[in-house]
């Protein structure tokens, strides 16, 4: 076992589906586009991969490959249930990077993003301690 593995095994480990959009990119505005993704979380690093049902009719991507689509390095980013003001959506979180990049996270189960909110809120803190 290496010291990097040791170093990072202990953060908590997430995957799912969920909706999500970027809403801002180094501090840029951008515009709304909520996709469906799988989102893995893994030693503090969030990837969501491209939805597969917005590949082209055809393609390899449609079948068979996950594509990562973005990742997030939680390291010093903050997470809170977004403000009506951010979306007419329920259950939306509002995820924000050191490298101001912004992002809503929705699911209409309020458990499943609920947990997401959990282990995201404790990979933030164990990367604070490190
Ligand atoms: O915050 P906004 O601009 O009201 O967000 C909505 C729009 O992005 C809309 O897209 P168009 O303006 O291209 O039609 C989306 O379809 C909506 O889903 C967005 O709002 P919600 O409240 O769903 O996040």
């Amino acid at each position: 076992i290496t010291a990097s593995h040791q170093q990072h095994n202990h953060l908590l480990e997430k995957a799912g589906i969920i909706n999500k959009t970027k809403i801002a990119d180094h501090g840029k505005k951008m515009r709304k586009n909520w996709t469906q993704s799988w989102t893995v979380l893994h030693g503090g690093i969030l990837t969501f991969h491209k939805d597969p049902k917005s590949a082209p009719s055809g393609t390899a991507s449609k079948t068979s490959q996950i594509v990562p689509e973005y990742t997030v390095d939680l390291r010093g980013a903050t997470i809170v249930w977004a403000s009506k003001e951010k979306s007419s959506k329920k259950n939306v979180l509002e995820l924000k990077t050191r490298q101001g990049c912004e992002i809503l996270m929705q699911y209409d189960t309020e458990s499943i993003i609920g947990d997401w909110l959990k282990v995201i809120l404790d990979a933030i803190t164990q990367l604070d301690r490190e």
